[in-house]
């Protein structure tokens, strides 16, 4: 009962779970966790300064001596000292989001990093395993956070028969049923995140966690798409406050300025009325808040059962 793919072999990891490089909620604490459990762990640097993603990075390497990555987030302000840092520190692996990390591929490789952008087509899968990525996360829309268009179902497959790279499905998967599925779409790997985020280990605050816990399967709605950033996000006073906005044609400057801070005021000051709460289609599916290590063994468990099961179809 392994599912050992050669993501394993690539990570240097014990089962085919990557956690998710979610901003403010994976820090040190989620990243070792996931990682110690046998799965890759991620710190998300999302927009914070090279100097916080440091005391990260030494945090985890007191945590685990187990290989972990880091996020980075394109649309970050601190992006160019956080490559920078990320060079120095010579970290195992780097996902990227939000962008197109083509550029700075070569110098991570070059030192060693593993470099899995994440991408949301078929054409941006190509372009990255032209420019040397070793593995891709294909992120259907079903994902918490900034998302693209496309379902995880139906761009999995599609990706996995367009490049020779390792696939990894992220969007919409918490269960062993999910895991079983990716594998079956031609996944290598999952990326987990809001599964993650309702942990023990996970930093953000109880609220945070609550909210998802008591999510129904259409509360987790998509803001932001007049903004050319739409992100899914739990629906509340915020997001009705923010839709009204939309359609009244508010520009994006306002609306972003609107946005900035929400997702700290929700997820670390547990503020989840005038917070942004980021996560997943899947929301409706988790019920309890449990270890890492519980969290990637049930999934492997049922993944199991699953796989059992369609062997005696
Ligand atoms: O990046 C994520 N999830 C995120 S980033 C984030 S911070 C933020 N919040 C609100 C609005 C905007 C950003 C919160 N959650 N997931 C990975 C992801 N990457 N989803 C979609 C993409 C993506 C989109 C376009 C990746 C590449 C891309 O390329 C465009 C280009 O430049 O070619």
């Amino acid at each position: 009962m392994m599912f050992k793919t050669e993501i394993c072999d690539m990570l240097n990891i014990k089962y085919p779970i990557i956690q998710g490089g979610m901003a403010w909620v994976a820090t040190a604490e989620l990243a070792g966790a996931v990682s110690n459990a046998g799965g890759l762990g991620i710190i998300g640097c999302g927009n914070a300064p090279a100097s916080v993603i440091k005391k990260e990075i030494d945090k985890v390497r007191e945590i685990t001596e187990k290989p972990f990555g880091v996020n980075v987030m394109f649309l970050s302000p601190y992006l160019e000292e956080i490559v920078e840092l990320l060079l120095k520190e010579k970290v195992e692996v780097i996902t990227t989001g939000a962008g197109n990390p083509g550029k700075y591929i070569e110098s991570f490789k070059e030192i060693g990093t593993k470099v899995i952008p994440v991408v949301p087509s078929v054409a941006l899968a190509k372009r990255m395993e032209r420019q040397g990525a070793d593995a891709v996360i294909v992120e259907g829309t079903e994902a918490g956070g900034h998302i693209g268009e496309l379902s995880t179902m139906a761009l999995v497959p599609q990706i996995a028969d367009a490049v020779d790279i390792p696939v990894i499905a992220a969007g919409g998967i918490a269960d062993g049923r999910g895991f079983v599925a990716a594998l079956a779409l031609g996944a290598k790997a999952v990326q987990i995140g809001t599964r993650f985020v309702c942990t023990d280990e996970c930093i953000a605050h109880d609220n945070y966690k609550q909210t998802i816990l008591k999510a129904g399967d259409r509360d987790a709605i998509v803001t932001g798409r007049s903004t050319g950033h739409p992100a899914r996000v739990i629906r509340n006073k915020f997001t009705r406050r923010f839709l009204k906005m939309e359609k009244n044609n508010m520009s994006t400057e306002d609306l972003m300025r609107e946005g900035e801070g929400a997702l700290e005021k929700a997820a670390i000051d547990g503020d989840i009325d005038n917070g942004t709460i980021m996560a997943g289609q899947i929301s409706s599916l988790i019920t309890d808040v449990k270890t890492c290590e519980n969290v990637i063994k049930d999934i492997i468990e049922q993944a199991e059962e699953v796989r059992k099961n369609l062997i005696n179809m």
